[in-house]
């Protein structure tokens, strides 16, 4: 048993036993070519006795020296450059092998494969840079971000894009661009309203302060009154009730309109106010909207004495939560949230006017998995209300040129 120019053999009672003991005298790094099992002649065929060879060789080690064999620790000064060991050895090895092989191509062919190998990569560049982001993602990238939709939605869209777009897209900004305002526009829920109702059908508006709630309950409230010039079929018995004792003039802000659409409207100062009135209303009134006082999302205390003065409104009533379209996307989330307590049916999105964004209205209600209701987006009433569509928002996103006409066609919305 010796080494000669990396390849040895090494005989013992099993494999396991000769990989030992190979390891013992040259290390780890040692690679099996062949196992061969033996048998001795004996005497006569008495004594006879089966043993294993192992032909390994030793692949290259950095630190050779301390193996106590041929050339590579007779002086260290002079030990070569890795580089050059391993493909000194390597070409020994292949030489080596041809000799060992003879009677084994198998072997000749995975040491060709493992040449193959080696050659493509030392062709690889050294380095080389991550492959280079295509520059149509990166300008999605950037323009999601400018329309301030949600980190998470934006790795989510983008990571689908990337693998689900074929690479000719990918390098077709306008079509990618529509692709985006399309998967978008499939993130977001509308919701359905019922078409048969019991009246009084009652419709409470919660949300933060000065996002638009009261006039959201007067736009609604003229859509009622005259629904058959909305679409409604008809128009409807509305009367209004708003809880706002507090806000300076809230009430009167309310009756005005009121008056000038010429529809009852009461203030309710507790729950049994509230019951009170509502069973009042309800004999002739088919619709009842009320209005409620703004609270902060972060006053949990409120909210929660809001609602229990809320529940006078009964099991069946629907509630809204109003929600300003220049609400910064993780502020949105929290408001969906701390709101959840009122087991809110659906969302309005108010002052869509004031932005040129929506990318955070459609990420934050995607990300709570929320609908929109409605969408208000100017002062007047009842002219800027409008049933929510996925066209409204979408068109809203700021550098996005839409193609409207394929919109229309996907969502089916004029
Ligand atoms: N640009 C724009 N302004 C709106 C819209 N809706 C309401 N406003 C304005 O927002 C301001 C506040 O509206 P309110 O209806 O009083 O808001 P609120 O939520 O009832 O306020 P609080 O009761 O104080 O919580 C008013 O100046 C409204 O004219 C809208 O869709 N677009
Ligand atoms: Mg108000």
């Amino acid at each position: 048993m010796g080494i000669e120019n990396g390849v040895f053999t090494i005989q013992g009672a099993s494999q396991e036993e000769c990989l030992l003991r190979a390891r013992e005298l040259y290390g780890k790094n040692i690679k099996v070519v062949r196992t061969l099992d033996k048998k001795t002649n004996g005497f006569l065929g008495f004594f006879k006795k089966d043993y294993v060879e192992l032909t390994c060789y030793l692949m290259p080690d950095p630190d050779l020296s301390k193996y106590a064999f041929g050339i590579y620790n007779k002086n260290p000064a002079q030990k070569p450059p890795e580089e050059d060991l391993f493909l000194g050895e390597k070409e020994k090895i292949l030489a080596k092998s041809q000799q060992i092989t003879g009677a084994d191509p198998k072997i000749t062919q995975i040491l060709a494969e493992v040449k193959g190998l080696r050659e493509k990569l030392d062709e690889m560049p050294q380095n080389a840079p991550e492959k280079p982001e295509n520059e149509n993602i990166k300008r999605i990238e950037a323009l999601l971000e400018q329309n301030d939709f949600l980190p998470s939605f934006r790795k989510k869209m983008l990571d689908k894009l990337k693998k689900e777009t074929p690479y000719d897209t990918l390098n077709d900004y306008d079509e990618l661009e529509q692709l985006v305002l399309e998967r978008a526009g499939d993130e977001i829920r509308i919701y359905s309203e019922e078409k048969h109702y019991k009246f009084p059908r009652i419709i409470v508006i919660v949300g933060p302060t000065g996002v638009g709630k009261t006039t959201t309950v007067a736009k609604l409230a003229a859509r009622f009154v005259f629904g058959a010039d909305y679409g409604l079929g008809r128009n409807f018995n509305t009367a209004l009730i708003t809880i706002d004792q507090f806000r300076l003039g809230a009430i009167e802000q309310l009756q005005k309109f009121a008056d000038t659409i010429r529809i009852p409207c009461e203030l309710a100062r507790d729950d049994a106010d509230l019951k009170r009135t509502i069973a009042l209303m309800g004999e002739s009134a088919e619709v009842i909207i009320v209005d409620t006082v703004g609270r902060s999302p972060r006053d949990g205390a409120e909210l929660a004495y809001m609602k229990k003065m809320l529940d006078a409104c009964g099991s069946k009533a629907e509630y809204f939560l109003a929600m300003s379209a220049a609400t910064k996307a993780p502020d949105m989330v929290s408001i969906l949230k701390q709101f959840e307590i009122f087991a809110y049916s659906s969302v309005i999105i108010t002052k869509l006017d004031e932005t040129m964004r929506a990318g955070n209205v459609i990420s934050a209600l995607s990300e709570l998995g929320k609908s929109i209701a409605y969408i208000a987006d100017g002062q007047g009433v009842p002219r800027y209300l409008q049933k929510a569509n996925p066209i409204r928002l979408l068109i809203n996103l700021d550098g996005f040129e839409a193609n409207r006409d394929r919109l229309e066609k996907r969502f089916g919305v004029k």
